[in-house]
């Protein structure tokens, strides 16, 4: 082996530079429990946006913004005219959310590029890393809105026509942020393709860290199914009003909420079914509820399972009305079917393990990524690394910097063999 390929091989991220830079980065929004919370498109997201591409543009690396935007740091290749090996993850935040989720993925794109610069390795193709808009689906629906453009799972416009609580939409939040890119954002409008891209992201669950294993190659990801529910009553007086000539909708609301845990309960081991957030009208204590919105987070690994799930819901919903003087709508606002990432770079995630002398277990993702939706245009992989007891969307959430860093190596070196050197 020459004397450059002998130096690749032992190339190393610098963990203390990865870590200190997820702590500088989770500043911007810190929580008092320790957390982030930093919402997409709002100001906080906005100075992490800059943050990370002032990062980038020291490390020499051109910027850009396409018009979801998406955020893509470029490190020039020998062979500019290659498809880049991508990288990345978002940097929106739950409301109550950790340091490390998608902000480890961005932070390790970063040290990949801040190593092959400080070693002074050009790779033959170039080397992108991305911050993809609107990952978490919190403030804006759909989830992975930024990525689920470039694939064209939905249309430029109808991501900028999504409006958050207050109203406000995609399209105005993005001008408001100076974040409103030019660039075609679908790859069928243009956007080009990856050569293969690899995303690092915590596991937000507990089965590697009880396995006491370092590295997950992630096979792939559960399917999703995410529902707007409203359920209709009447308002009416606490008092006055008998209980059997009440409409109730939270009393009829809450059986259909318990339906979507026995749904998911029915469909095990991989089924999931989550009511997240409940608005109770008019919310006031002395006032019959006349109309409650819910959410519904379905998953399942395998889309028949999906399916069945979506018709007991649908079923269950057709029922309450019978049973309850309610009416109720179920509205799908998300889907995407299970996901199988490529073998070939998940056999690089599973010998980059072996080589950082790190275990190695396959793993389904049971969170949805931008990698789900990247893999609909390019060979992808995921790289999965324990998180302290499996927490995750949670301000307490917290990672060993050696995981991460053994994490970010395996990064490395998996985009250095796609990348050529
Ligand atoms: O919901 C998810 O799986 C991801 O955190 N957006
Ligand atoms: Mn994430
Ligand atoms: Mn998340
Ligand atoms: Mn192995």
């Amino acid at each position: 082996m020459n004397d450059r390929l002998a130096t690749v091989a032992t190339l190393a991220v610098n963990g203390p530079r990865l870590w200190q830079s997820l702590m500088e980065l989770g500043q911007l929004g810190a929580t008092e429990k320790g957390g982030v919370c930093r919402l997409a498109l709002t100001e906080l997201d906005r100075q992490a946006r800059d943050l990370f591409v002032a990062w980038c543009q020291a490390e020499g690396c051109s910027i850009r913004i396409d018009q979801i935007g998406n955020i893509f740091a470029r490190r020039p290749g020998v062979r500019d005219d290659l498809p880049a090996i991508g990288t990345g993850s978002h940097i929106d935040t739950q409301p109550t959310g950790g340091k490390f989720d998608g902000n480890y993925g961005v932070m390790a794109g970063l040290e990949v590029l801040r190593t092959l610069n400080q070693h002074g390795v050009r790779t033959e193709a170039p080397i992108e890393v991305c911050v993809w808009t609107n990952e978490e689906g919190s403030r804006f629906v759909p989830v992975m809105m930024g990525s689920g453009v470039y694939c064209d799972a939905f249309t430029l416009e109808h991501a900028l026509t999504r409006s958050d609580h207050e109203g406000v939409t995609v399209r105005e939040a993005l001008a408001a942020i100076g974040y409103a890119g030019d660039v075609p954002a679908a790859v069928s409008a243009g956007a080009p393709r990856f050569g293969a891209y690899f995303e690092a992201h915590i596991e937000q669950g507990p089965v590697l860290e009880d396995a006491g294993i370092v590295i997950g190659a992630v096979t792939g990801a559960l399917g999703q199914r995410w529902y707007d529910v409203v359920v209709s009553g009447m308002e009416a007086h606490a008092g006055p009003t008998p209980m059997g000539l009440r409409k109730d909708a939270l009393f009829a609301a809450t059986h259909l909420m318990q339906e979507v845990v026995n749904i998911a309960m029915a469909h095990q081991p991989n089924g999931r079914g989550t009511v997240g957030c409940v608005h109770v009208h008019p919310n006031s204590r002395n006032v019959i509820p006349g109309k409650v919105e819910f959410t519904v987070d379905f998953r399942h690994a395998d889309d028949a399972g999906l399916l069945a799930m979506d018709a007991a819901l649908r079923q269950a919903a057709a029922e309450l009305s019978g049973r309850f003087p309610v009416q109720v709508n179920v509205e799908q606002v998300v889907y995407f079917e299970p996901v199988a990432f490529t073998p070939a770079l998940v056999e690089a995630i599973r010998t980059g393990a072996d080589r950082a002398g790190c275990r190695h277990l396959d793993i389904v993702s049971g969170a949805g990524h931008d990698a789900v939706y990247v893999a609909r245009t390019a060979p992808t992989a995921m790289i999965f690394v324990p998180c302290k007891d499996g927490i995750s969307h949670n301000e307490i959430e917290d990672a060993d910097p050696t995981h991460l860093e053994a994490g970010a190596n395996v990064l490395l070196h998996a985009m250095l063999e796609r990348a050529g050197v």
